[in-house]
Protein backbone atom coordinates (compact mmCIF):
# COMPACT_ATOMS: atom_id res chain seq x y z
CA UNK A 1 0.00 0.00 0.00
CA UNK A 2 1.29 3.37 -0.47
CA UNK A 3 0.29 6.41 1.52
CA UNK A 4 1.45 9.90 0.41
CA UNK A 5 2.11 12.77 3.03
CA UNK A 6 1.99 16.26 1.10
CA UNK A 7 2.87 19.04 3.82
CA UNK A 8 1.57 22.68 3.36
CA UNK A 9 3.18 25.81 5.19
CA UNK A 10 5.83 25.07 6.79
CA UNK A 11 4.52 22.57 9.95
CA UNK A 12 3.33 20.38 7.52
CA UNK A 13 6.03 20.13 5.45
CA UNK A 14 8.35 19.30 8.76
CA UNK A 15 6.23 16.42 9.25
CA UNK A 16 6.39 15.66 5.87
CA UNK A 17 10.34 15.52 5.95
CA UNK A 18 9.89 13.02 8.67
CA UNK A 19 7.41 11.09 6.47
CA UNK A 20 9.97 10.82 3.77
CA UNK A 21 12.10 9.18 6.87
CA UNK A 22 9.90 6.62 6.79
CA UNK A 23 9.57 5.77 3.77
CA UNK A 24 6.53 7.72 2.71
CA UNK A 25 5.87 9.56 -0.50
CA UNK A 26 6.31 13.42 -0.17
CA UNK A 27 5.26 16.23 -0.91
CA UNK A 28 5.37 20.07 0.25
CA UNK A 29 3.43 22.87 -0.95
CA UNK A 30 4.65 26.64 0.25
CA UNK A 31 4.79 30.25 -0.69
CA UNK A 32 8.04 30.64 0.98
CA UNK A 33 11.11 29.02 -0.85
CA UNK A 34 13.15 29.36 2.16
CA UNK A 35 10.54 26.96 3.96
CA UNK A 36 10.84 24.44 1.01
CA UNK A 37 14.39 24.66 0.83
CA UNK A 38 14.69 23.71 4.73
CA UNK A 39 13.26 20.08 3.79
CA UNK A 40 13.87 17.02 2.07
CA UNK A 41 10.56 15.79 0.12
CA UNK A 42 10.27 13.64 -3.06
CA UNK A 43 8.42 16.95 -4.73
CA UNK A 44 8.08 20.70 -4.47
CA UNK A 45 5.59 23.00 -5.22
CA UNK A 46 6.71 26.69 -5.32
CA UNK A 47 3.03 28.72 -4.98
CA UNK A 48 3.93 32.53 -6.22
CA UNK A 49 3.31 35.81 -4.98
CA UNK A 50 4.72 36.19 -2.02
CA UNK A 51 7.41 35.36 0.45
CA UNK A 52 5.26 33.77 2.71
CA UNK A 53 1.82 35.46 4.25
CA UNK A 54 2.94 36.24 8.27
CA UNK A 55 -0.23 33.98 9.23
CA UNK A 56 -2.49 35.92 6.82
CA UNK A 57 -4.96 33.10 6.19
CA UNK A 58 -6.86 35.81 3.93
CA UNK A 59 -3.51 36.74 1.76
CA UNK A 60 -2.86 33.24 1.55
CA UNK A 61 -6.50 32.75 0.40
CA UNK A 62 -6.39 36.05 -2.03
CA UNK A 63 -2.93 34.68 -3.46
CA UNK A 64 -4.57 30.88 -4.06
CA UNK A 65 -6.89 32.00 -6.09
CA UNK A 66 -5.27 32.23 -9.32
CA UNK A 67 -3.05 28.87 -8.22
CA UNK A 68 -5.31 26.04 -7.21
CA UNK A 69 -5.48 24.72 -10.82
CA UNK A 70 -1.46 24.52 -10.22
CA UNK A 71 -1.48 22.93 -7.06
CA UNK A 72 -4.25 20.38 -8.29
CA UNK A 73 -2.16 19.38 -10.92
CA UNK A 74 0.95 18.86 -8.49
CA UNK A 75 -1.48 16.28 -6.24
CA UNK A 76 -2.78 14.98 -9.52
CA UNK A 77 0.82 14.57 -11.61
CA UNK A 78 2.74 12.89 -8.23
CA UNK A 79 0.73 11.68 -5.95
CA UNK A 80 -2.35 9.64 -7.93
CA UNK A 81 -0.90 6.49 -7.43
CA UNK A 82 -1.12 6.61 -3.40
CA UNK A 83 -3.99 4.68 -2.25
CA UNK A 84 -3.76 7.23 0.69
CA UNK A 85 -3.47 10.79 0.24
CA UNK A 86 -3.07 12.98 3.75
CA UNK A 87 -2.31 16.72 3.66
CA UNK A 88 -0.61 17.86 6.85
CA UNK A 89 -0.61 21.77 7.98
CA UNK A 90 -0.51 23.87 10.96
CA UNK A 91 -4.27 25.43 11.30
CA UNK A 92 -2.75 28.34 12.90
CA UNK A 93 -0.03 29.74 10.44
CA UNK A 94 -1.26 31.33 7.10
CA UNK A 95 -0.27 29.65 4.74
CA UNK A 96 -1.03 25.80 5.11
CA UNK A 97 -4.13 26.87 6.73
CA UNK A 98 -5.40 29.41 4.18
CA UNK A 99 -4.69 26.99 1.49
CA UNK A 100 -5.45 23.19 2.95
CA UNK A 101 -9.28 23.24 3.14
CA UNK A 102 -9.74 24.80 -0.21
CA UNK A 103 -7.28 22.25 -2.17
CA UNK A 104 -8.53 19.27 -0.17
CA UNK A 105 -12.22 20.18 -1.44
CA UNK A 106 -10.80 20.74 -4.80
CA UNK A 107 -8.56 17.46 -4.84
CA UNK A 108 -10.94 15.35 -3.45
CA UNK A 109 -13.38 16.68 -6.46
CA UNK A 110 -11.05 16.18 -9.44
CA UNK A 111 -9.80 12.69 -7.75
CA UNK A 112 -13.02 10.93 -6.50
CA UNK A 113 -11.89 7.59 -6.44
CA UNK A 114 -8.78 8.92 -3.74
CA UNK A 115 -9.13 8.74 -0.35
CA UNK A 116 -7.91 11.56 1.63
CA UNK A 117 -7.27 12.99 5.25
CA UNK A 118 -6.07 15.97 6.96
CA UNK A 119 -2.88 15.97 9.71
CA UNK A 120 -3.96 19.44 11.20
CA UNK A 121 -1.40 20.73 14.03
CA UNK A 122 -3.74 22.97 16.95
CA UNK A 123 -1.28 25.64 18.55
CA UNK A 124 -0.22 25.63 22.35
CA UNK A 125 -2.83 27.77 24.49
CA UNK A 126 -0.21 30.47 25.20
CA UNK A 127 0.80 30.98 21.12
CA UNK A 128 -0.37 34.99 20.24
CA UNK A 129 -4.29 35.72 19.49
CA UNK A 130 -4.08 35.40 15.53
CA UNK A 131 -2.72 32.06 15.94
CA UNK A 132 -5.57 31.01 18.15
CA UNK A 133 -7.78 32.80 15.57
CA UNK A 134 -6.58 31.23 12.90
CA UNK A 135 -6.91 28.25 14.49
CA UNK A 136 -10.62 28.36 14.78
CA UNK A 137 -11.41 29.41 11.54
CA UNK A 138 -9.20 26.93 9.81
CA UNK A 139 -11.35 23.91 11.72
CA UNK A 140 -14.71 25.36 11.21
CA UNK A 141 -13.54 25.52 7.28
CA UNK A 142 -12.61 22.03 8.08
CA UNK A 143 -15.89 21.22 9.30
CA UNK A 144 -17.70 20.85 5.87
CA UNK A 145 -15.03 18.78 4.17
CA UNK A 146 -15.42 15.58 3.97
CA UNK A 147 -12.55 13.68 5.23
CA UNK A 148 -10.85 12.45 8.50
CA UNK A 149 -9.36 14.87 10.43
CA UNK A 150 -6.27 14.17 12.69
CA UNK A 151 -5.55 17.32 15.08
CA UNK A 152 -2.14 16.59 16.32
CA UNK A 153 -2.17 19.08 19.65
CA UNK A 154 1.10 20.69 20.62
CA UNK A 155 -0.84 21.70 23.74
CA UNK A 156 -1.05 18.03 24.55
CA UNK A 157 2.52 17.60 23.90
CA UNK A 158 3.27 20.94 26.18
CA UNK A 159 1.08 19.10 28.93
CA UNK A 160 2.97 16.12 29.04
CA UNK A 161 6.34 18.05 28.68
CA UNK A 162 6.31 20.99 30.54
CA UNK A 163 9.93 22.20 30.64
CA UNK A 164 11.12 21.57 27.34
CA UNK A 165 11.14 24.11 24.60
CA UNK A 166 9.07 24.76 21.41
CA UNK A 167 11.41 23.17 19.08
CA UNK A 168 11.30 19.40 21.08
CA UNK A 169 7.17 20.34 21.35
CA UNK A 170 7.16 20.05 17.58
CA UNK A 171 9.52 17.57 16.80
CA UNK A 172 8.02 15.66 19.60
CA UNK A 173 4.64 15.95 17.95
CA UNK A 174 5.36 15.52 13.85
CA UNK A 175 7.61 12.25 14.87
CA UNK A 176 5.02 10.65 17.44
CA UNK A 177 1.82 10.97 14.78
CA UNK A 178 4.15 9.96 11.79
CA UNK A 179 5.67 7.22 13.60
CA UNK A 180 1.96 5.84 14.48
CA UNK A 181 0.58 6.56 11.36
CA UNK A 182 3.60 4.67 9.44
CA UNK A 183 3.13 1.68 12.35
CA UNK A 184 -0.61 1.56 11.02
CA UNK A 185 0.00 0.99 7.43
CA UNK A 186 2.85 -1.37 8.36
CA UNK A 187 0.01 -4.02 9.88
CA UNK A 188 -1.59 -3.77 6.42
CA UNK A 189 1.18 -5.92 5.13
CA UNK A 190 1.56 -8.60 7.61
CA UNK A 191 -0.41 -11.62 7.95
CA UNK A 192 -1.49 -13.40 10.28
CA UNK A 193 -3.69 -16.50 11.38
CA UNK A 194 -6.02 -14.74 13.74
CA UNK A 195 -7.10 -11.89 11.73
CA UNK A 196 -5.63 -9.37 9.50
CA UNK A 197 -6.44 -5.59 9.54
CA UNK A 198 -5.96 -5.28 5.74
CA UNK A 199 -5.71 -2.55 3.14
CA UNK A 200 -8.71 -1.90 2.78
CA UNK A 201 -10.10 -2.17 6.12
CA UNK A 202 -7.66 0.46 6.48
CA UNK A 203 -8.90 3.00 3.64
CA UNK A 204 -12.36 2.33 5.09
CA UNK A 205 -11.34 3.70 8.04
CA UNK A 206 -9.68 6.53 6.74
CA UNK A 207 -12.23 7.74 4.69
CA UNK A 208 -14.74 8.33 7.43
CA UNK A 209 -15.29 12.39 7.92
CA UNK A 210 -14.74 13.79 11.21
CA UNK A 211 -12.37 13.67 13.96
CA UNK A 212 -10.09 10.77 14.28
CA UNK A 213 -6.68 9.67 16.67
CA UNK A 214 -4.74 6.73 17.05
CA UNK A 215 -2.75 5.23 20.28
CA UNK A 216 -0.59 2.73 20.96
CA UNK A 217 -0.65 1.32 24.94
CA UNK A 218 2.25 -1.65 26.01
CA UNK A 219 -0.18 -4.06 28.23
CA UNK A 220 2.80 -6.26 28.23
CA UNK A 221 6.22 -4.50 30.12
CA UNK A 222 6.11 -4.56 33.50
CA UNK A 223 5.51 -1.45 35.73
CA UNK A 224 3.38 -0.48 32.93
CA UNK A 225 0.44 0.14 35.53
CA UNK A 226 -1.92 -2.48 33.56
CA UNK A 227 -4.13 -4.48 35.26
CA UNK A 228 -4.26 -7.38 32.85
CA UNK A 229 -7.74 -8.09 33.52
CA UNK A 230 -10.38 -7.25 30.53
CA UNK A 231 -11.48 -4.18 32.15
CA UNK A 232 -7.94 -2.96 32.82
CA UNK A 233 -6.18 -3.24 29.34
CA UNK A 234 -10.02 -1.84 28.19
CA UNK A 235 -9.44 0.88 30.52
CA UNK A 236 -5.77 1.23 29.23
CA UNK A 237 -6.91 1.54 25.46
CA UNK A 238 -9.76 4.32 26.87
CA UNK A 239 -7.05 6.55 28.55
CA UNK A 240 -4.57 6.68 25.90
CA UNK A 241 -7.66 8.19 23.89
CA UNK A 242 -7.16 11.09 26.07
CA UNK A 243 -3.40 11.14 26.57
CA UNK A 244 -1.74 11.04 23.20
CA UNK A 245 -0.45 13.80 21.02
CA UNK A 246 -3.66 14.08 19.02
CA UNK A 247 -6.64 16.38 20.18
CA UNK A 248 -8.67 14.46 23.71
CA UNK A 249 -11.51 12.94 22.12
CA UNK A 250 -15.31 13.60 22.47
CA UNK A 251 -17.25 10.72 23.67
CA UNK A 252 -20.76 11.44 21.62
CA UNK A 253 -19.74 8.91 18.56
CA UNK A 254 -17.49 6.68 16.82
CA UNK A 255 -18.06 5.82 13.81
CA UNK A 256 -15.22 3.65 12.45
CA UNK A 257 -12.68 1.76 14.46
CA UNK A 258 -9.52 -0.52 13.78
CA UNK A 259 -7.96 -2.50 17.15
CA UNK A 260 -5.33 -3.61 16.54
CA UNK A 261 -3.52 -6.52 18.50
CA UNK A 262 0.09 -7.37 18.61
CA UNK A 263 1.44 -9.47 21.30
CA UNK A 264 1.52 -13.34 22.74
CA UNK A 265 -0.98 -15.17 22.04
CA UNK A 266 -2.06 -15.81 25.79
CA UNK A 267 -2.62 -12.00 26.22
CA UNK A 268 -5.60 -12.28 23.65
CA UNK A 269 -8.02 -13.46 26.37
CA UNK A 270 -7.84 -10.24 27.80
CA UNK A 271 -8.69 -8.28 25.03
CA UNK A 272 -12.71 -7.32 24.51
CA UNK A 273 -13.25 -4.48 22.42
CA UNK A 274 -17.10 -4.20 23.93
CA UNK A 275 -15.29 -2.74 26.71
CA UNK A 276 -13.30 -0.63 25.40
CA UNK A 277 -16.38 1.28 23.51
CA UNK A 278 -18.69 1.53 26.89
CA UNK A 279 -18.05 5.41 27.20
CA UNK A 280 -19.67 6.28 24.02
CA UNK A 281 -22.95 7.48 23.71
CA UNK A 282 -23.67 5.42 20.72
CA UNK A 283 -21.49 2.26 22.08
CA UNK A 284 -19.68 0.23 19.44
CA UNK A 285 -18.78 2.20 16.13
CA UNK A 286 -20.22 0.99 13.35
CA UNK A 287 -17.58 -0.63 11.63
CA UNK A 288 -14.50 -2.25 13.82
CA UNK A 289 -12.00 -3.82 12.54
CA UNK A 290 -9.51 -6.17 14.28
CA UNK A 291 -6.32 -7.09 13.57
CA UNK A 292 -4.26 -9.37 15.73
CA UNK A 293 -0.82 -10.38 14.85
CA UNK A 294 1.96 -11.84 17.55
CA UNK A 295 5.65 -9.83 16.88
CA UNK A 296 5.61 -8.45 19.69
CA UNK A 297 5.41 -8.41 23.68
CA UNK A 298 1.93 -7.14 23.59
CA UNK A 299 0.59 -3.93 22.22
CA UNK A 300 -2.90 -2.40 21.48
CA UNK A 301 -2.81 -0.01 18.34
CA UNK A 302 -5.92 1.53 17.88
CA UNK A 303 -7.57 4.26 15.13
CA UNK A 304 -11.32 5.66 15.68
CA UNK A 305 -12.83 8.24 12.92
CA UNK A 306 -15.43 9.66 12.86
CA UNK A 307 -15.70 10.72 16.54
CA UNK A 308 -17.21 13.57 16.98
CA UNK A 309 -16.13 17.41 16.67
CA UNK A 310 -13.16 18.81 19.23
CA UNK A 311 -15.36 21.68 20.07
CA UNK A 312 -14.27 21.41 23.97
CA UNK A 313 -11.23 22.18 22.84
CA UNK A 314 -11.93 24.76 20.14
CA UNK A 315 -14.16 26.36 22.90
CA UNK A 316 -11.39 26.65 25.34
CA UNK A 317 -9.72 28.81 22.56
CA UNK A 318 -12.85 30.65 22.05
CA UNK A 319 -12.92 31.13 26.00
CA UNK A 320 -9.39 32.33 25.41
CA UNK A 321 -9.66 34.89 22.91
CA UNK A 322 -13.29 36.52 24.74
CA UNK A 323 -10.84 37.05 28.23
CA UNK A 324 -8.17 38.75 25.78
CA UNK A 325 -10.61 40.64 23.94
CA UNK A 326 -10.56 44.02 26.06
CA UNK A 327 -6.74 43.50 26.14
CA UNK A 328 -6.58 42.93 22.24
CA UNK A 329 -9.00 45.86 21.39
CA UNK A 330 -6.85 47.99 23.65
CA UNK A 331 -3.55 47.35 21.80
CA UNK A 332 -5.53 48.21 18.64
CA UNK A 333 -6.82 51.29 19.71
CA UNK A 334 -3.88 52.91 21.65
CA UNK A 335 -2.29 55.21 19.75
CA UNK A 336 1.66 54.25 18.45
CA UNK A 337 3.02 57.95 19.05
CA UNK A 338 3.98 59.77 21.93
CA UNK A 339 4.72 63.17 22.49
CA UNK A 340 6.46 63.96 25.76
CA UNK A 341 6.80 67.42 27.33
CA UNK A 342 10.17 66.91 27.43
CA UNK A 343 11.08 67.25 24.18
CA UNK A 344 10.35 71.15 24.38
CA UNK A 345 12.86 71.19 27.14
CA UNK A 346 14.99 68.92 24.94
CA UNK A 347 14.81 71.36 22.03
CA UNK A 348 16.38 73.89 24.25
CA UNK A 349 18.96 71.77 25.50
CA UNK A 350 20.05 70.89 22.07
CA UNK A 351 21.89 73.83 20.61
CA UNK A 352 20.70 75.02 17.23
CA UNK A 353 22.28 73.56 14.56
CA UNK A 354 25.31 75.95 13.07
CA UNK A 355 23.99 77.34 9.68
CA UNK A 356 26.95 75.95 7.74
CA UNK A 357 29.23 78.60 6.61
CA UNK A 358 30.91 79.61 3.73
CA UNK A 359 34.27 78.49 3.20
CA UNK A 360 34.91 81.96 1.77
CA UNK A 361 33.43 83.58 4.93
CA UNK A 362 35.81 81.64 7.28
CA UNK A 363 38.70 82.38 5.24
CA UNK A 364 37.07 86.13 5.47
CA UNK A 365 37.90 85.95 9.29
CA UNK A 366 41.66 85.01 8.62
CA UNK A 367 42.35 86.70 6.23
CA UNK A 368 43.04 90.72 6.60
CA UNK A 369 42.66 93.08 4.50
N1 LIG B 1 3.73 20.24 15.70
C1 LIG B 1 4.36 21.22 15.06
N2 LIG B 1 3.89 22.47 15.11
C2 LIG B 1 4.52 23.42 14.42
C3 LIG B 1 5.70 23.17 13.69
N3 LIG B 1 6.12 24.34 13.13
C4 LIG B 1 5.22 25.28 13.50
N4 LIG B 1 4.26 24.73 14.28
C5 LIG B 1 3.00 25.37 14.72
O1 LIG B 1 2.44 25.93 13.56
C6 LIG B 1 2.19 27.30 13.69
C7 LIG B 1 2.81 28.07 12.54
O2 LIG B 1 2.43 27.49 11.35
P1 LIG B 1 3.37 27.37 10.08
O3 LIG B 1 3.17 26.02 9.51
O4 LIG B 1 4.75 27.76 10.43
O5 LIG B 1 2.71 28.46 9.16
P2 LIG B 1 2.62 28.44 7.57
O6 LIG B 1 1.56 27.53 7.14
O7 LIG B 1 3.98 28.23 7.00
O8 LIG B 1 2.08 29.93 7.28
P3 LIG B 1 2.85 31.34 7.33
O9 LIG B 1 2.11 32.11 8.38
O10 LIG B 1 2.66 31.88 5.99
O11 LIG B 1 4.29 31.08 7.68
C8 LIG B 1 2.76 27.70 15.00
O12 LIG B 1 1.75 28.44 15.61
C9 LIG B 1 3.04 26.43 15.75
O13 LIG B 1 1.97 26.16 16.61
C10 LIG B 1 6.16 21.83 13.63
O14 LIG B 1 7.15 21.48 12.97
N5 LIG B 1 5.45 20.91 14.32
MG1 LIG C 1 5.53 29.67 6.69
Amino acid sequence: MQVAIVGLGQAGSNIADEAKKLGFLTGAINFSQKDLDSVDVHHKLRLLGSDGVGKNRDEATRLFKDQWQTAASFINDYFSNADLIVFAFSSSGGSGSGISPILLDVAKGIMPDKVFSAIVIMPELTEATTSQINCLSTFSELSSVDVSIFPVDNQQVRNMNPDVGKNKIYELANKTAINLLEKVVSYTNKKSKNGNFDKKDFLNTLNTSGIGTITEVDIATLGNSVNLTPQGVSQKVKDSWNNSVFVPIELNKVTRAAIIFDGQEVLMDHIRHDLMFTDFVNGMPLDLFEGNYHESNGKIISILTGLGWCSKRLNDIEKLINSNKDKVESVLVSQNFYQSDANSLLSKIRKTPEVKKNVTDILNKYIRR
